[in-house]
């Protein structure tokens, strides 16, 4: 690819280690990522990037680079198998299940990681034919109870314009590391230090973003719902609330306000482990604010009161009327909409669990097929994702996994999950083959990014498209007849293609279900530079030139009609460094609410409820078998989730040591170098290095997500490094309404292991 002397010449990517997505620019040595470099031509991160995106070279050159399908044999074994056999295999395979079970019986589980979800825009084709019914996501164990929130209160997702905020509440998010907005790190350093401005940090450790923080609410663990009903308290108590937009914007504002009235706040404060002042410093800071700008993550969404926190959370920005406006929060524009927030009637079929936003609630998975139940599901498709290690109770997920009639795992390595499957299908990287995210949540300028390949695909690989029209020509579905047409009408020109197959799928649902497969083989070809993977993107384009035209004119598209799609997509085709494909005005974010009369609905009788039963309990999930809590699963400076399976990459804390308050540490005798701890929990128990650490607090323990993976060493031996926190962790330890894992607050024991 790229052709020149690869080493002088900088070709555009993004990486791929979080949802930010920032555009990098790399010089090639060989296959090598030689040099990395933040793109300043990206509309998002305009050159940015934290320290993680220099080492991308330990993906793309992973020992463990799978080069070769694979079959599991009789002894658990795997044995590399031609792809031809591999498809014919899993196509008669898949095609079996549904014809004995019903499709609905095949599950679907991922579909993209932080970086790469082009290949599951092909999956619907295959599953649509296959009768799928039922899918889940990553999203499922940490985003259900917000998605519950969004639902009811406005029909969408919701953002901060941390850029412009006055105010800005982090809670249960620790973005300094974590990320997830653009340029985070430039962006909190410019809240820090803006005397007119100010940072609020809800979270029980003293974290890069708490130590930077105006106020750092120290919560004790667990104790959010009853800290964040105290700083409502206040708003509404101290009538720092504008009645203007909450008369004029929203309904069911006085149910909200009457359960907030009734707060004992200072109890409150106490019962979180806060100091009054500082709850009261936070509300009257926000209530003085132009501007509030919130982002609530894992802190709260994996631990007690889930769902109601959210609620709270969201209800601190609503009550101040910080909507629409600079600095304030908004729904936004989607290229495709990564969950629908639309409360859906329907449940699993096993266990009734609730589907949110069209997901099953990951902890509910396991028990929809071990179980004799005759709906149980029979078949799972794993694509870009690591359940078996990702998600609680590794143990009963590979008990699950085994238990199933067929498994095929898409990844580029030998995964946890892999290792459970009857098939696995080695996928290019992300740097082999055309990708794009979804992740495109920002407002009111709203990007995307079409990454091309800077790399041919290793020897033996195939990007996820391919993969998928693979198995769709082996199920045979869509003849030849249908597709030549369409090949022609391709051939002739855009628009006389999209007349042509508007047409042809209006005559033929099967057709019009297969679509991601049909632009494949029919517009796919006639894309430039070997674009074939982005013939989806192209019916994406014109939904979105659709549905929110102006704001795609607004961006410097130019055209009505199909020419504005069509003008859209030649933009994505063409701009490498990503390009603005909505650019709205702030009061735009009002055409995204999607309740019947365009308010914002405050009033959520169930979630209220639960706000008032908070008087009469107390945080406290310990116990004397389990006197700690354990958060499994920090962000730190070098966690990618399980993107990176090098532990190379690992500057600093390479073992992923356990954090532990001075205090406990000198009372468990773990203080000195080489202290190694055995954690306890319900589920399982492992040892691991320690890591003093003030600031932690007593009580309070903490490991990083994405260890405890295997790699090998220079013998080729496979070698584990850190914890693999999910042998802790239990699917039954979840939120009661939308079932998220408790992973930041697990009870647990610590002792020292004696060395
Ligand atoms: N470096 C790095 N960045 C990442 C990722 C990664 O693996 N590594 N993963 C990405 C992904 S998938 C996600 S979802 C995001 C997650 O991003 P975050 O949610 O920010 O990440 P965490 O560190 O898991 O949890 C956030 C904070 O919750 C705090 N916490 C623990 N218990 C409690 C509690 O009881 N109450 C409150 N209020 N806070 C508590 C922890 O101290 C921690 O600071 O990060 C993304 N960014
Ligand atoms: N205890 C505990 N568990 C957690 C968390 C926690 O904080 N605590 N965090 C949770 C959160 S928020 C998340 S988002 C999940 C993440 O967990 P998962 O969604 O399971 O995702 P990843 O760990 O990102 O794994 C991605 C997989 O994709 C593979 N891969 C990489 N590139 C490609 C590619 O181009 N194509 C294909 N087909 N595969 C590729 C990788 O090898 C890896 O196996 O983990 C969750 N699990
Ligand atoms: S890890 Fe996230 S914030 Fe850091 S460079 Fe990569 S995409 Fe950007
Ligand atoms: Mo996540």
């Amino acid at each position: 690819m790229g052709g020149g002397d690869e080493q002088t010449v900088w070709q555009q990517s993004a990486c791929i280690l979080c949802e930010c997505n920032c555009g990098i620019e790399v010089q090639l040595d060989g296959r090598r990522l030689a040099r990395i470099r933040g793109d300043r031509a990206h509309p998002a991160s305009q050159g940015y990037t934290c320290n993680k995106a220099l080492r991308l070279d330990h993906y793309q050159n992973g020992r463990d680079r799978l080069t070769s399908p694979l079959r599991r044999t009789a002894d658990g074994s795997y044995e590399p198998i031609d792809w031809e056999t591999a498809i014919t295999e899993i196509a008669a395979g898949l095609s079996a299940v549904r014809d004995e079970h019903g499709g609905e019986s095949i599950f679907y589980y991922g579909g993209g990681g932080q970086g790469n979800h082009l290949g599951g825009a092909y999956s619907r084709a295959v599953l649509a034919t296959l009768g799928n019914r039922y899918r889940s996501s990553a999203l499922a164990q940490e985003k259900m109870g917000e998605g519950f929130v969004d639902a009811h209160l406005y029909g969408g997702h919701t953002r901060g314009d941390f850029e412009h905020a006055e105010v800005a509440l982090f809670v249960g998010k620790n973005p300094w590391q974590s990320q997830s907005f653009p340029r985070a790190r430039i962006v909190l350093k410019e809240l820090s230090s803006d005397p007119e401005r100010a940072l609020i940090v809800l979270d029980p450790v003293v974290t890069e973003t708490a130590r930077i923080a105006d106020v750092h609410l120290q919560v004790r663990p667990g104790g959010d719902a009853w800290c964040l009903a105290a700083l409502l308290g206040v708003l509404v108590q101290e009538g720092l609330t504008d009645s203007a937009f909450l008369d004029e914007r929203t309904t069911g504002a006085e149910a909200v306000l009457q359960a907030l009235r009734a707060i004992p706040v200072a109890d409150f404060a106490r019962r979180a482990g806060v100091p009054l002042e500082q709850v009261e410093t936070a509300a009257r800071r926000i209530g003085r604010a132009e501007s509030v700008a919130t982002f609530e993550d894992l802190g709260i969404q994996q631990g007690p009161n889930s769902v109601l926190c959210s609620y709270l959370n969201k209800l601190v920005w609503l009550l101040r009327g910080s909507f629409g406006k600079p600095g304030a929060m908004h729904l936004h524009s989607w290229m495709a909409p990564l969950a629908r927030y639309k409360i859906d009637s329907a449940t699993t079929p096993v266990s009734g669990a609730p589907i949110v936003g069209g997901l099953v609630p990951c902890n509910a998975i396991p028990d929809e097929i071990l179980t004799d139940h005759p709906q149980r599901l029979r078949a799972m498709i794993v694509e870009s994702a690591n359940p078996a290690h990702s998600l609680a109770d590794s143990g009963r997920w590979r008990e699950a996994l085994r238990a199933l009639d067929l498994v095929v795992v898409i990844d580029v390595a030998l995964s946890e999950t892999a290792r459970q499957a009857d098939y696995v299908l080695p996928a290019a990287s992300q740097f082999e083959k055309w990708e794009a995210t979804f992740f495109n949540l920002e407002f009111p300028r709203n990007t995307f990014q079409l990454r091309a390949p800077l790399l041919d695909p290793l020897p033996g690989t195939l990007p996820e498209p391919e993969i998928w029209a693979r198995i769709m020509r082996a199920l045979d579905v869509i003849p030849e007849t249908t597709l030549a047409p369409l090949r022609a009408a391709a051939q002739a020109g855009r628009l006389e293609f999209a007349t042509a197959f508007l047409t042809a799928a209006g005559g033929d649902p099967r057709l019009a279900a297969a679509a991601p497969f049909v632009l494949y083989e029919t517009l796919g070809p006639t894309l430039p530079d070997g674009a074939q993977a982005a013939a989806a993107l192209w019916g994406l384009a014109h939904r979105c030139a659709m549905t929110y035209p102006d704001a795609v004119r607004g961006a410097g598209h130019e055209g009505e009609g199909p020419a504005l799609g069509e003008a859209l997509f030649d933009a994505l085709l063409t701009g490498r460094s990503g390009i603005t494909f909505t650019l709205d005005d702030y009061e735009d974010a009002w055409r995204y609410v999607r309740t019947a009369d365009g308010r914002i609905a405050l009033e959520i009788p169930e979630l209220l409820d639960e706000l008032r039963a908070l008087d009469a309990s107390a945080p406290g999930w310990t116990s004397d078998e389990f006197p700690f809590v354990l958060s499994a699963g920090e962000r730190r400076a070098s966690t990618a989730n399980t993107i990176i399976r090098d532990p190379a990459w690992r500057k600093r804390d390479a073992q992923g040591a356990l954090r532990i308050a001075p205090a406990d540490a000198e009372r468990l005798g773990l203080l000195g170098d080489g202290a190694r701890a055995r954690i306890t929990t319900a589920t399982g128990a492992v040892e691991t290095p320690v890591e003093v650490n003030a600031a932690m607090q007593p009580g309070h323990v903490s490991l990083p997500n994405g260890l405890g993976l295997d790699y090998p060493g220079d013998d080729g031996r496979p070698v584990t490094t850190g914890v693999a926190l999910n042998e802790l962790t239990s699917l039954t330890w979840r939120d009661p309404r939308a079932l998220t894992p408790w992973h930041k607050h697990v009870p647990a024991r610590v002792e020292a292991v004696a060395g």
